[in-house]
């Protein structure tokens, strides 16, 4: 029989980390891919994402960023190729909200260096920013971005070196528990081992009952914009940002990798679904998600479309993370539904994912992410 120390169900971003982790451990790892490694139907593409360390979500998020800081730092030092750009970052929006007061939070929490700054202040600062005097930023100079797609495939190679068997193109049609761990079926067979990993994304809720109602995949919208003034937005002048203005809530990057300053919006217009069936096409109407944005608060990079694209959340009802063992099946660890924040946390995830299926448990303090907030009281009188 195909038998396994641990299969690992989804090879994206956190996935190609746990198999890495695994591997270098000298545990038999299996990493099985419905699709291509990597690919662009998930919450990958699009080239990069935002790393912070100023987290407005929660102040406890800082510790586990802190670890993936190293964690990306070891990784791009042994595949060879840098990962991880520093810009600095911004988390901007009136004063008094979510985003520069969390910001702030997190800043104080956890002893940061930043710099609270007006509108004005971070226009002369960072002039690709026009945002209006009465708007705050935070300013956290270790935030920057992951070249995401580049970190899958240094993940995947450095698990290959190190003795990962990994498979693209096996979609798992299903799992089961068994005496001696579990048993997944895919399109190409059957294999067996001790534990099971499932970082499948968008497609999490299909393979865990538990997360069906909790992990609702939701389709969000990214966009490159030609700049009018392209020397305002290469990395070295223009700090990732996070921003939530009366247009909607706004993150973007530097040029970089490809023509165009990339903007996105966390829209929440409700466009939730199957991962299957959810649209990867864009059109005008998303367009028009970006652009108001990109008029009023970027004038410098309001030019002509270089690229649309659609990319998944998986959204939790409290925008925090799953990761833990299921509750009565502890050879199974689950992780992903990140709600469209989780990119940055791969490299310590993916240790934390080796921890939990391997010792079954982590020094890492996983209390905010723990599946059984979500479970239903019993009825009164049940
Ligand atoms: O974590 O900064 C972030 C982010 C922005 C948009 C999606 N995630």
């Amino acid at each position: 029989p195909n038998t396994y120390d641990v299969i690992v169900a989804g090879v994206g971003g956190m996935g190609s980390a746990a198999c890495w982790h695994l591997a270098r451990r000298g545990v038999r790892v299996l990493g099985l891919e419905r699709f291509d490694i990597p690919h662009a139907m998930g919450s990958s593409h699009g080239f990069n994402r935002i790393i912070r360390l100023a987290y407005f979500e929660d102040p406890s998020y800082v510790p586990l960023l802190r670890r993936a800081y190293e964690n990306w730092r070891e990784l791009e030092s042994r595949f060879g190729e840098q990962l991880l750009f520093i810009t600095g970052s911004v988390d901007a929006g009136p004063a008094g909200s979510t985003m520069v007061e969390g910001s702030l939070a997190a800043c104080r929490t956890h002893d940061l260096a930043h710099r609270h700054l007006s509108g004005a202040e971070l226009r002369r600062l960072a002039p690709g920013y026009d945002l209006p005097d009465s708007h705050q930023a935070v300013l956290q100079p270790d935030g920057g971005f992951v070249s995401a797609e580049r970190a899958i495939v240094a993940h995947v190679a450095m698990a290959q070196e190190a003795g990962a068997e990994i498979h693209a193109r096996e979609p798992v049609l299903g799992w089961e528990p068994t005496a001696s761990g579990v048993r997944v079926r895919t399109e190409r067979g059957t294999y067996e081992a001790g534990r099971l990993v499932i970082s499948a994304g968008s497609w999490m809720g299909e393979f865990v009952p538990a997360l069906r109602r909790v992990a609702v995949p939701e389709r969000q919208v990214l966009g490159w914009f030609q700049p009018r003034e392209p020397a305002l937005f290469t990395p070295e002048r223009f700090p990732v940002f996070n921003m939530e203005v009366d247009e909607g809530k706004f993150y973007g990057f530097p040029v970089w990798h490809v023509p165009g300053f990339k903007i996105g919006r966390w829209h929440h217009f409700g466009e939730t679904g199957s991962a299957d069936t959810l649209s990867r096409d864009c059109g005008p109407r998303d367009e028009e998600a970006l652009r108001p944005c990109l008029r009023r608060y970027f004038p410098g990079a309001d030019g002509p479309t270089m690229a649309l694209r659609a990319c998944f959340f998986t959204n939790t009802p409290d925008e925090h993370f799953v990761i833990d063992t299921l509750p009565d099946l502890p050879q199974v660890v689950v992780a992903s539904p990140c709600s469209g924040h989780g990119y940055k946390f791969c490299s310590v995830v993916g240790e934390i994912l080796a921890d939990l299926s391997t010792a079954g448990s982590t020094r890492f303090d996983l209390s905010l992410h723990a599946i059984r907030r979500f479970e239903q009281p019993a009825a009164p009188g049940a």
